[in-house]
């Protein structure tokens, strides 16, 4: 059977390679490539049922009009003739009537290829059209990274087989980072010890030798009171302080107010486990940090990736090989993506919209003029956004001609006025640079796409050349795109370009010693003011309400998948036990989660320890009234990101006799 390279498109810190057996114009199997020496033959649940995806029989085949109302999931087929002449001559009057800043294109992370991802970003910068802030993932640690480190990279994954002390710290592995765990088991072996930082027993708990349950949006506060222990105890590396960081004078000045006593009441940690913790983390040769993102999106996110960027600094990790944090920034990116999303193109300045705020930008409640044309292409807005009610309010507006590129029948795709058949990547030509370690790997179409599918790419260049956008970049091919960002590479080697080119994975080795990539090349605690820690947005609601990762979905993909489906089981909220019998809710009893934005029933589950006072929702599930009906449209206070852990909710048992008898 003919087997092809390939690579993973998803949104995952791995990214692996893959090869893919195929017969007939179908694939059969995908397994892991061995030439990836970082994902190897390892691939995740959701990856191994790539096939059952992409034959899937609820994937769209051809162009399909709205005949029924928004959102009732009713339409006709077209010709891709007919689908692209509605769509010029719909964008060519609201242009006409509002101007090219009505139209606002939506786009995020169904492909990470850097083709398929980016290419769009051209497209309407050409037309003119209203920008879209993409923070909706990990912006706020992110920027937290950057106001201490500046631009530079941690660890390599490799570092963490050497590293004597582990902590993951809001890190979901067997979930989001699955090749760490032959990395852990290592470390295990040696005698590593591993500690969770979680708001729950997530599936990484029994990764771990011991699990600290924290109270969301607390962490900055831990991070606090874990340098203040290191800096009352003589645990900090002064000469490294003064040697690479500026502004630890100035923050050390402030750490009396962050005892672990004063903190406590703030993390829910008992202040022995913290000076424990602050012990041992000064005591390792090699401690690494494996930080996750659920933690940052919180309107303290920003502030709270300082606070943690501060801790190897404190004790001169960076000085030792394999000690530091894994997980904030592994790779530079290492083709210059602006080649193809082209701000250049804009023929001025235009007004954005935070894609975290699609709601209220949809529904008028933002300013900068109405959105009369939306496009939708590799995200799901309906599902994934905060405020799903706003969103769905703005989606079912009559006066907003919604064209939607999918490949099932989403939440967003119901909505849509017209919906244009997308491809899997098995079907397309991208360039892939996962960004939880450094690689590229050139991918070329395994099969043909079925139906009349098109990819990203092709639909923009058939639609600029209708609507006369005539730079060269739209007429050229995936391939070219590919060849061009691989060949203006400044980070590839010529001989890597070569192998890139043939279709490699090609694994760039990382320096264990990180260079501090500031302006001054100093590591940066206290500009422009020392590091602290201040409430998140929170609510007026007894319970804190997180969303983490499900394992066997990606977001809102793989929902197609009917065998992950049933793994995943339906969706739950995750309690502490106690919460629970305060409201007489039981394992497995029916509940309704509420807030001032909406309410969502979810089956409630007792099964694993939560921190008191916290819910947890993992997963996202297709369809209204789920969690995203609770999260508010609140940006982070570094990054703007989303702040989707960071509200509050009641919650109450469904009706008393729907849970009976059970
Ligand atoms: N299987 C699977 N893989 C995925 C995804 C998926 O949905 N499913 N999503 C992909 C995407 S887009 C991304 S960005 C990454 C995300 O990958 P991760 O960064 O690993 O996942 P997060 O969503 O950030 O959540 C990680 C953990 O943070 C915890 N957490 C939430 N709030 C807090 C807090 O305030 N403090 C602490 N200490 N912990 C907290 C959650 O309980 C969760 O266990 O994973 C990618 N991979
Ligand atoms: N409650 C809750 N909300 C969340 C999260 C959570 O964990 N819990 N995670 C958040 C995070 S970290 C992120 S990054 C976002 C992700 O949000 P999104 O970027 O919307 O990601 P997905 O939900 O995976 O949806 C991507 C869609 O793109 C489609 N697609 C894939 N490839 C292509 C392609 O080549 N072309 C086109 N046109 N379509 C394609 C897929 O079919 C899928 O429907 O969600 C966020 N929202
Ligand atoms: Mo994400």
């Amino acid at each position: 059977m003919p087997i092809c390279p390939s690579a993973c498109p998803y949104d995952c810190p791995d990214g692996c390679s893959l090869l893919v057996e195929h017969q007939a114009g179908r694939i059969t199997r995908v397994t892991g490539d061995p030439a990836n020496p970082f994902t190897g033959e390892l691939v995740c649940a959701k990856m191994a049922r790539l096939p059952q995806a992409v034959h899937s029989p609820r994937r769209i085949l051809t162009p399909l009009r709205r005949t029924g109302p928004k959102g009732s999931g009713q339409f006709a087929p077209l010709s891709w003739e007919e689908a692209l002449e509605e769509i010029a001559r719909r964008w060519g009057e609201i242009i006409d009537r509002y101007g090219p800043q009505a139209l606002l294109p939506c786009s995020y992370a169904g492909t990470m290829g850097a083709v398929h991802r980016n290419g769009g970003e051209a497209f309407f910068h050409a037309l003119g059209a209203r920008g879209l802030v993409r923070t909706l993932c990990s912006s706020g640690k992110s920027a937290g990274w950057e106001a201490v480190m500046g631009a530079s990279c941690d660890l390599p994954p490799s570092a963490l087989a050497h590293s004597d002390l582990i902590l993951l710290w809001s890190a979901n592995l067997p979930a989001t980072r699955l090749h760490l765990l032959p990395l852990l088991k290592k470390a295990k072996a040696r005698g590593a010890r591993v500690i969770l930082i979680d708001v729950y027993e997530s599936p990484s708990a029994p990764l771990a030798h011991q699990t600290l349950l924290v109270q969301p949006g607390s962490d900055g506060a831990l991070a606090l009171s874990l340098l203040q222990v290191l800096h009352a105890e003589g645990l900090t590396d002064e000469s490294y302080l003064a040697a690479h960081t500026t502004g630890w004078p100035e923050l050390a000045a402030t750490l009396d107010r962050w005892t672990p006593e004063a903190t406590q009441a703030i993390t829910g940690l008992e202040p022995e486990a913290v000076r424990q913790l602050a012990r041992s983390y000064a005591a390792a040769r090699a401690p690494v940090i494996v930080l996750g993102s659920g933690f940052s999106r919180a309107g303290n996110g920003g502030e709270a990736t300082r606070a943690i960027a501060a801790l190897p600094a404190a004790i001169g990790a960076w000085a030792r090989p394999g000690a530091g944090t894994y997980g904030v920034c592994s790779s530079p990116d290492l083709v210059d993506k602006s080649l193809i999303r082209r701000p250049d193109l804009c023929p001025g300045p235009v007004r954005a919209v935070n894609i975290n705020q699609l709601g209220p930008a949809l529904t008028g409640q933002l300013p900068g003029g109405p959105v009369m044309g939306l496009y939708v292409y590799h995200c799901n807005p309906a599902s994934v956004l905060s405020h799903q009610n706003a969103v769905l309010a703005g989606l079912a507006r009559e006066d907003l001609f919604t064209v939607v590129h999918e490949r099932t029948m989403t939440d967003t795709a119901r909505y849509a006025d017209l919906i244009l058949p997308a491809p899997y990547m098995v079907e397309t030509e991208d360039l892939y640079t996962p960004y939880g370690y450094r690689a590229i790997q050139y991918v070329k179409p395994v099969v043909p796409p079925p139906g009349q599918v098109k990819s990203n790419w092709e639909v923009f260049t058939l639609l600029a050349a209708r609507l006369g956008l005539d730079d060269p970049i739209f007429s050229r091919t995936p391939g070219e795109l590919c060849r061009m960002l691989v060949e203006r590479s400044t980070h590839l080697t010529p001989a890597e370009k070569e192998r890139v080119l043939a279709g490699e994975p090609v694994v760039l080795e990382s320096p264990f010693r990180l260079p501090v990539e500031t302006a001054d090349g100093k590591i940066h605690l206290a500009d422009p003011a020392p590091i602290t820690w201040y409430p998140p947005h929170g609510g007026p609601e007894p319970l804190k309400l997180v969303c983490a990762p499900a394992v066997h979905t990606l977001n809102s993909s793989f929902q197609e998948v009917e065998e992950l489906c049933r793994l995943r089981g339906e969706s739950r909220l995750r309690m502490n036990a106690a919460d629970a019998a305060a409201r007489g809710i039981a394992h497995g009893d029916r509940v309704v989660c509420r807030n001032e934005l909406g309410q969502a029933e979810f089956a409630a589950a007792l099964d694993r320890a939560v921190a008191p006072g916290t819910v947890v929702a993992e997963g996202v599930y297709a369809g209204e009234g789920r969690v995203n009906c609770l999260t508010h449209p609140r940006l982070s206070d570094l990054g703007a990101a989303t702040t989707l852990n960071d509200n509050t909710v009641e919650v109450l048992p469904l009706a008393p006799l729907l849970n009976f008898p059970k």
